[in-house]
């Protein structure tokens, strides 16, 4: 059995890293606050009796060594960045749950056939350069050095951030993992939905993660005087852009299960007094199937541009990232429900709506998740909430997971 209280207090002391005066967690991805929050997660990866490092890209491991230590690896874990202002549970659920397992098996001398190994992923969020996933882009070797150059709202570059951050980005292909070498990989994670709690689930089964697309809408019209330029002789990219929104809330309503979000805006010049010259902003369009979430894509693009060209509004829309929805092996959601039904929980299957690292892992080895209950759904806010008894059932069921596979054959 995991030590709850441990898990509880370690994810209370990580809480205290980050924090922000919008109130939550503002700890992205190579600053100072995620240096504390990784040397604090190692400490405790110390005390579990794990070989701990850091990889290339600036992922945090410990290692827990198997009967046969050429095995293909198990591993667990998630991310520790976070988005602004952002919860304490959305990443250091998986990350310290994963921690506590390996140290429950190491105090009770449990020896596994396959290594285990917990990652603390760095940059899953995507926040700070518009570009996730780096981290468990790094293990899969899917990132290349040329997408380091994203840069953030100071112009700092990833490549340049990962060298504030004590890394090479020279190096980023040494954290590649060899096609083989990785058995399975197995998250914890809260739902950030409300499907469980309305069910009265404490866990559940993720059969699929919706691939998350993210574009970047350029609109330019003419910068003019609010007072001296009558209506009908204006070229003005928000109103345009403020028609485009619409149209995003409208199709992507059309199907059940797509969700298209406008998160960041920005204009400029930005005066009271000035009619805009530039708008832009963000969409993050998802859906489990991508045949669908291509179809709503192409309507948006289609209508985007008809409202522009009406507007005599100059469109550009540049690809940020474009992540392929994901199936979770069965394997592992079979492994999953059997250690619920050990357990004597009952649980449920369900897809996640929020992207995760495992997408970025499914061409290297077989992916399953684990949810726990979020209170209220709410998630990406700092009343992001999980009980203890919820992380604790979690953290038990992927104990059981883990261990599952570690000794399968
Ligand atoms: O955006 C997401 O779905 C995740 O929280 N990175
Ligand atoms: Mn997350
Ligand atoms: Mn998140």
């Amino acid at each position: 059995m995991i030590n709850s209280e441990r898990l509880w207090d370690r994810l209370m002391q990580l809480s205290t890293i980050g924090t922000c005066e919008a109130g939550g967690i503002t700890r992205l991805s190579f600053t100072p606050e995620e240096r504390a929050a990784k040397d604090l997660i190692a400490g405790f990866m110390k005390e579990a009796g794990l070989t701990v490092r850091e990889d290339e890209v600036g992922n945090l491991i410990g290692r827990k060594e198997g009967k046969n230590s050429e095995a293909p690896i198990v591993l667990i874990g998630s991310h520790i960045d976070s988005v602004p202002s952002g919860g304490n549970f959305d990443g250091p659920l998986g990350v310290l749950a994963g921690v506590e397992v390996l140290q429950t098996m190491n105090e009770q001398g449990v020896e596994t056939e396959h290594p285990i190994e917990v990652l603390a992923f760095t940059d899953e969020e995507g926040t700070r350069f518009g570009f996730g996933m780096i981290g468990s882009r790094g293990i899969a070797g899917l990132l290349q050095p040329d997408e380091l150059t994203p840069q953030d709202k100071d112009g700092i570059s990833i490549a340049e951030a990962m060298k504030q951050s004590g890394l090479d980005p020279e190096k980023i292909k040494g954290a590649a993992r060899t096609p083989g070498s990785v058995k399975a990989y197995v998250e914890l994670h809260i739902e950030q939905g409300k499907v469980l709690e309305s069910r009265g689930l404490s866990v559940g089964v993720v059969s699929g993660v919706a691939g998350p697309l993210w574009l970047k809408f350029v609109l330019e019209g003419e910068a003019g005087h609010a007072g001296a330029t009558p209506m009908n002789m204006r070229r003005d990219p928000l109103t345009a852009a403020a028609e485009v929104m619409l149209c995003i809330e409208r199709e992507a309503a059309r199907k059940p299960v797509s969700v298209g979000t406008v998160g960041k805006m920005q204009v400029f010049p930005g005066g009271v007094n000035i009619i805009p010259g530039r708008v832009e902003f963000t969409l993050d369009l998802r859906d489990v199937d991508k045949a669908i979430l291509d179809e709503v894509e192409q309507s948006i693009m289609r209508e985007a541009e008809a409202i522009c060209a009406r507007r005599n509004v100059r469109l550009t829309v540049e690809l940020l990232q474009r992540i392929p929805p994901v199936i979770c092996s069965d394997n592992i959601q079979a492994a999953i429900r059997e250690a619920c039904a050990a357990e004597g929980l009952e649980t449920m299957t369900l897809p996640s709506g929020a992207g995760h690292d495992c997408m970025q892992l499914v061409d290297l080895c077989p992916v399953g998740m684990i949810f726990a209950r979020s209170r209220d759904g709410i998630s990406h806010n700092p009343a992001e909430f999980t009980s203890k008894e919820d992380c604790a059932n979690g953290a038990q069921i992927l104990y059981r997971t883990a261990l599952s596979l570690a000794n399968q054959r």
